[in-house]
């Protein structure tokens, strides 16, 4: 009769080879308990620092335990793939994306190969139960993913690994099976670092390891819709779509791996002319962003964001393009033309 323990330590170290040879970069494994970092989630709510992400408060207590997710689950299995692409960009360039968002969507690739690893786990282990989680459901992902082993959380809130840096993205496959578990990272490797604190260029991030969305570019560019503060247009430093200036700032990242990832970055990605996505119609941005993680923003949230960067860089030659929008029937849009008209005018 096969020993239960040593099934298991073989089963996990089968799926873990699976997950690997399906391009992720990095695999471990944790227990389905409650997120360690659940009370710092509550609080970050209870300051309002989750801005306007209402599905955060909404779905807060569900992020407590994976259970929410998937009854019976046993086992958290945390996947991470890099993006990193070479350091550094064009920092003066105006329309830039963020890494994670030029080559395909990441929910999709991470869905379709950990949906592979999962078809191959039940075909293994018949009976077994499982989902797979790509930001698609109330999961503290960072936080699994230490527990798994696979890095700390740094300063910058990102989860960074000592050879993978942090321009890595996160998946997961929650089962109903016990795996053998990997001993949790529990070291903290940014010491008294505060490189990335100090880029921030809005102070969303302060030393204990705490992001104020309500100053974080990433969250006005992405997940912000409609109208935004005064001050944000002049603080977006050239960045269309996310921020990634926390990461470029760490030190951890200069040296990390650069190789083979199913998400290559399309060299036409890294900053895309404002200008060109103001001459664009809806159906046109479709086919240039559907496929993309950028499409979350919508045709509302690009058009805005590139209004803002227009206005930001003041040349009068840009007046035509943001006139048609000055009575636009999205506020957001309406209000960045407006405000860029109102930047682009002669004085009189
Ligand atoms: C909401 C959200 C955002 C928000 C808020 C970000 C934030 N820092 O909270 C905004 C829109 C700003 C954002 C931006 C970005 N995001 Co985002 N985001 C999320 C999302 C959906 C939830 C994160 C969350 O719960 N935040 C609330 C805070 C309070 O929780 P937390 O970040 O998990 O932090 C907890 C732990 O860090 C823990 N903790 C902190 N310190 C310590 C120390 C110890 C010892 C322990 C035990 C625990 C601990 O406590 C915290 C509270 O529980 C996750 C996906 C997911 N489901 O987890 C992606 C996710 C975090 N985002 C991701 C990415 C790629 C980004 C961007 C890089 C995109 C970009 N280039 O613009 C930026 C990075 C900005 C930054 N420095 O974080 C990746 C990060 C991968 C990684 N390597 O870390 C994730 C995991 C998505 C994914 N599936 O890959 N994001
Ligand atoms: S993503 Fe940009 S704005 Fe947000 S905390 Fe990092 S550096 Fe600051």
């Amino acid at each position: 009769m096969t020993n239960p323990v040593v099934a298991q330590v073989s089963l996990a170290s089968k799926l873990k080879e699976k997950v690997l040879s399906l391009g992720f970069h990095q695999v471990g494994i944790a227990p389905a308990v409650e997120a360690d970092g659940f009370a710092r989630l509550q609080e970050w709510i209870r300051e309002g620092a989750h801005a306007g992400m209402e599905y955060m408060a909404r779905h807060a207590l569900a992020r407590r335990h994976p259970e929410s997710v998937l009854n019976g689950v046993k086992s958290v299995v945390m996947a991470a793939m890099s993006y990193r692409g070479p350091l550094p960009d064009d920092e003066h360039a105006i329309g830039k994306v963020a890494r994670y968002a030029r080559g395909p969507d990441y929910h999709e690739t991470i869905r379709e190969r950990l949906g592979h690893a999962l078809e191959w786990i039940v075909e293994t282990s018949p009976g077994a139960k499982g989902r797979v989680v790509a930001d698609t459901a109330p999961l503290m992902e960072r936080d699994f993913a230490r527990r798994a082993g696979l890095g700390w959380i740094g300063r910058n809130t990102m989860l960074i690994n000592p050879r993978m840096g942090s321009f890595t993205v996160l998946g997961a496959i929650l089962l109903d099976i016990p795996l053998t578990e990997d001993a949790p990272f529990i070291h903290d490797r940014c010491g008294s670092c505060t490189a990335c604190v100090k880029a921030c260029p809005t102070g969303a991030l302060a030393p204990h390891g705490w992001l104020d969305a309500r100053k974080c570019i990433s969250y006005w560019t992405i997940e912000h819709r409609g109208e935004g503060p005064d001050w944000i247009p002049d603080q977006l430093k050239g960045w269309i779509f996310g921020c990634d200036i926390c990461q470029e700032a760490c030190p951890w990242n200069r040296k990390a791996f650069i190789g083979e990832t199913p998400l290559g970055q399309d060299a036409g990605m890294m900053a895309i002319d404002p200008g060109s996505i103001l001459e664009a119609d809806d159906a046109t941005l479709r086919s240039m962003f559907r496929e993309s993680a950028m499409w979350r923003a919508r045709p509302q949230g690009l058009r805005r964001n590139a209004l803002w960067l227009i206005g930001s860089r003041g040349d009068s030659r840009d007046l035509p393009k943001v006139c048609r929008f000055v009575d636009d029937p999205d506020s957001g849009i309406r209000s960045a033309a407006r405000w860029a008209k109102s930047r682009l005018e002669p004085v009189q």
